[in-house]
């Protein structure tokens, strides 16, 4: 969709940056926060971010440290950004809504519609309507409760739930949705890490990372593989920069040179602000798009081949006979890689493979830190089984300094799932839930969000209800998605800022103002915390600080709560109202339901949590053999025909998701353009097109139906061979419904295969 108000053509391109961080990052998250909001209320949000006391950062699932080794500034210049955008000052009012029609708010930016300011009040769009107007709660949620028990059947419901969503709240959906009678929970993780959840819990019993971080700050070699840490992970750079102070080193893979993996100043340093700063990564490998799977492929051929020539001092024999199976077979096929795959799917050359080998055996304690690099692809998981392999053959699983660390994005989106908001939750929660609650929850798995959308298309689910997140902009194929949700009933959004899932809607359509994380949140005149997990599994509290953004502002409890009890009525053994009336009894139920809760309101109003246990640190892995698994993973590689590129969407420096906050990518030098695609200048010269040539970006799938995202600038720019990088959503209209990960379904972002055209309608 290219929106009016989308910046146009004042594009202007200065060369990537080679370090991140430093003094800008502290002057750029000021000026966006002083753009939003006061410096009273700038300095409320920036004073209790991440502090134990405090507010969780809304932005990424990067740890905060223990309590005692927190800065008094723990946060970064994206942190700032998220919660000042959260926090800002300007409103949506009822009198907004009745001067912008619907159609005309679909015009809009996605940046536009989020500058508009927090949600103040429920509104509604009738059937038929050209405009929301103003509704009050109790009718909103009768009508919504109303429009859930006229359907034929529970299934024909979704419950969408993004990652900013805390802890209790998605405790309570969940069971909302089951004791309502279906498991369609799609969640933002299927699009995002599901490919390693699948893989990991496949071969560790555990979906999720396995290190902490004194494990990174304690690791003799990282691998930081399809990851841009500076931009969406920035004090990721902290603890590498702690890792290197210790002796470790750093390994970075990736199809572009991103400025956080080269140096890093730390701001909250002296010698960040005045010296140049550290390294970051000793070694870069410049990899082909969706060359990883080779790449640990060969490094395990290599391993079998050093343990080879010298027995007993590669290989961790011990870990792998009592812990693993699968190792015979796998070193059988581990030993037929070829190089000459392995060199033409990375790009790479066999002497930077060895280089990196060579680190690998100096290494006793390794790390894998990756993201959406790789899950992002058709092979996502066959390469986190690769690494997982690579991990397992040296035993660097389950000690201190080793492991797996699939770097989450949301910051609660791995508690989400911990809560139980997964279409194919195993059968245990389901009997725990069934103890607790006394009754059957279905035992049927629901639809995913690809499955879901599936379905809104072909008219078998009619109902979605939305709470957090951007469910029409973060999913593939935009125009089957849009008319996917146009097909619905009713579509319902629990949101604070406005978005573009509020303009495409069903025939009756709801907007649910809700509290954000940095307001606070009383009930019964008790101040209310709410609890989330990170990427290393540290559970803690977030309690807001500001007055609410408007006085009309349920909690997503509340929401749940009073939607809960007006589809389902009063029902003794789940006592809704004393839930919103005070979180804790969510959390008595929430440590009888989930392992590892124990006694969960006392430990976590401790400062700083508490670490939820991963049995994998024990060398226990509940896999059905009740051990780790080798895998054999067959070479594969994206087969992109001559004239084409292999597309990755991504994020810039300055967007939240679906969400951009100025169109700019400071690292990357662009400034003032998002419709720009970056394409290596050999790749541009092959394909006989000049930079800053006006193209359209046009994806080849097998279904004949023509994807095209309009009026494209061409960048040259260090990009892989054969790559090319553009931002999403934009291109989301690109990203084919049918093409997805295989086993887990998450969408191949990463992976879309285009060619460029000159711009058929030039602007
Ligand atoms: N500021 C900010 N922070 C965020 C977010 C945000 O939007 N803005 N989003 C949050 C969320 S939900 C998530 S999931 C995370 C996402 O964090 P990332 O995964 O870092 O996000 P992307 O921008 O998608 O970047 C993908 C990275 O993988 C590289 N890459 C692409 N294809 C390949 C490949 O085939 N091989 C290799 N080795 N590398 C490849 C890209 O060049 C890029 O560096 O960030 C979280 N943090
Ligand atoms: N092409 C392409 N598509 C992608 C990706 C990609 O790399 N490429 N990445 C995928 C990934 S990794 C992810 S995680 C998804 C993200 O998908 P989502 O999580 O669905 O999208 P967000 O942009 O994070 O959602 C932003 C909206 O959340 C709402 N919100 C913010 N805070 C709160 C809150 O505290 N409570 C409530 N109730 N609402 C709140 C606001 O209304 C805001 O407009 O996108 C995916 N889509
Ligand atoms: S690294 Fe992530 S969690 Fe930490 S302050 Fe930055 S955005 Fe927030
Ligand atoms: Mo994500």
């Amino acid at each position: 969709m290219s929106s009016i108000a989308d910046p146009g053509d004042d594009l202007s391109v200065t060369p990537p940056k080679t370090w991140a961080a430093g003094v800008p990052a502290v002057a750029h998250a000021l000026e966006y926060s002083l753009a939003q909001t006061s410096p009273r209320r700038t300095a409320l949000t920036l004073l209790n971010i991440n502090q134990a006391e405090g507010i969780d950062c809304p932005g990424c699932a990067w740890p905060e440290p223990a309590p005692g080794k927190r800065h008094r500034n723990e946060y970064c210049e994206n942190g700032a950004k998220h919660i000042n955008d959260e926090a800002t000052s300007r409103r949506v009012t009822r009198d907004f809504f009745r001067e912008h029609s619907i159609a005309e708010l679909d015009g809009m930016s996605d940046h536009w519609l989020n500058q508009q300011g927090r949600l103040t009040e429920p509104m509604v769009k009738r059937p038929g309507a050209t405009h929301y107007e103003p509704i009050g709660w109790d009718e909103a949620l009768e009508l919504l409760a109303r429009e859930l028990r006229a359907l034929d059947s529970p299934d024909e419901a979704l419950f969408y739930v993004s990652g900013r969503l805390n802890n209790e709240a998605a405790f309570l959906l969940q069971l909302f949705a089951r004791a309502y009678g279906t498991n369609n929970l799609p969640d933002c993780s299927n699009l995002c890490h599901e490919s390693s959840g699948y893989a990991m819990q496949e071969t560790l019993g555990v979906g999720k990372g396995s290190v902490s971080l004194d494990d990174i700050h304690g690791a003799d070699l990282v691998f930081v593989v399809g990851q841009n840490p500076g931009t969406n992970h920035p004090r990721m750079l902290s603890a590498l920069e702690e890792t290197k102070r210790n002796g470790g080193q750093v390994v970075a893979v990736n199809t572009l040179p991103e400025a956080g993996l080269m140096r890093f100043k730390n701001p909250q340093k002296a010698r960040g602000v005045i010296g140049r700063g550290t390294a970051i990564a000793d070694q870069f490998l410049h990899i082909r798009a969706g060359g990883d799977l080779a790449l640990f492929q060969a490094l395990n051929r290599m391993l079998l081949e050093a343990e080879d020539a010298a027995p007993g001092t590669v290989l961790d024999h011990a870990f792998i006979a009592a812990h693993t199976t699968g190792f015979t077979a796998f070193a059988e096929h581990a030993r037929k890689t070829s190089w000459e795959d392995v060199l033409r799917a990375t790009g790479l050359t066999r002497d930077e493979i060895e280089q990196v080998f060579e680190r690998v055996l100096a290494s006793e304690r390794i790390i894998v830190c990756w993201a959406m690099g790789l899950t992002q692809h058709k092979h996502g998981v066959p390469t986190i089984r690769e690494v997982v392999n690579f991990l397992l053959a040296r035993g660097n699983i389950g000690r201190p300094g080793a492991g797996v660390c699939p770097v989450r994005g949301h910051s609660n989106v791995q508690g989400d799932r911990t809560m139980g908001v997964w279409e194919r939750v195993p059968q245990e929660f389901l009997d725990s839930l069934e103890r607790e609650f006394g009754f059957t929850p279905p035992a049927r798995h629901g639809l995913d969000a690809v499955n879901g959308i599936r379905a809104m298309y072909e008219g078998r689910a009619k109902v979605f209800l939305g709470v957090a997140g951007n469910f029409v902009r973060a999913t593939p194929d935009s125009a089957v998605t849009e008319e996917a949700m146009r097909r619905c009933r009713l579509t319902a959004h629990v949101s604070t800022k406005l978005n573009r899932s509020h303009t495409v809607c069903g025939d009756t359509a709801l907007i649910l103002p809700t509290l954000g994380r940095s307001d606070r949140d009383v009930q019964n005149g008790v101040e209310q915390f709410v609890t989330v997990e990170d990427s290393m599994s540290e559970v803690h509290a977030s309690r807001g600080k500001l007055p609410p953004a408007s006085p009309h502002l349920l909690s997503e409890v509340a929401v749940v709560s009073r939607l809960a009890r007006r589809t389902l009525g009063d029902e003794p053994a789940i006592p809704w109202e004393r839930f919103e009336a005070d979180y804790g009894t969510i959390r008595d139920r929430i440590s009888r339901v989930v392992p590892g809760f124990e006694d969960f309101d006392a430990r976590v109003a401790v400062p700083g949590g508490f670490r939820l246990p991963n049995p994998v640190n024990e060398r226990v892995f509940p896999t059905p053999s009740g051990k780790a698994v080798f895998t054999c993973n067959d070479f594969t590689m994206p087969h992109v025909p001559e004239g084409h590129l292999l597309l990755q969407t991504l994020r810039s420096h300055d967007q939240w998701n679906t969400v951009w906050y100025a169109p700019d990518d400071r690292y990357r030098g662009i400034h003032n353009a998002r419709r720009v695609v970056l394409v290596n200048p050999a790749d541009l010269e092959h394909l006989g097109i000049a930079d800053r040539a006006e193209v359209d970006l046009v994806s080849v799938w097998h279904d004949g139906r023509e994807r095209r995202a309009e009026n494209f600038r061409v960048v040259a720019y260090p990009a892989s061979r054969g790559s090319a990088a553009a931002y999403y959503p934009e291109t989301n209209v690109l990203v084919p419904l049918d093409s997805v990960a295989d086993f887990s379904n998450c969408p191949t972002s990463k992976g879309v295969v285009i060619r460029l055209e000159p711009a058929r309608d030039p602007g």
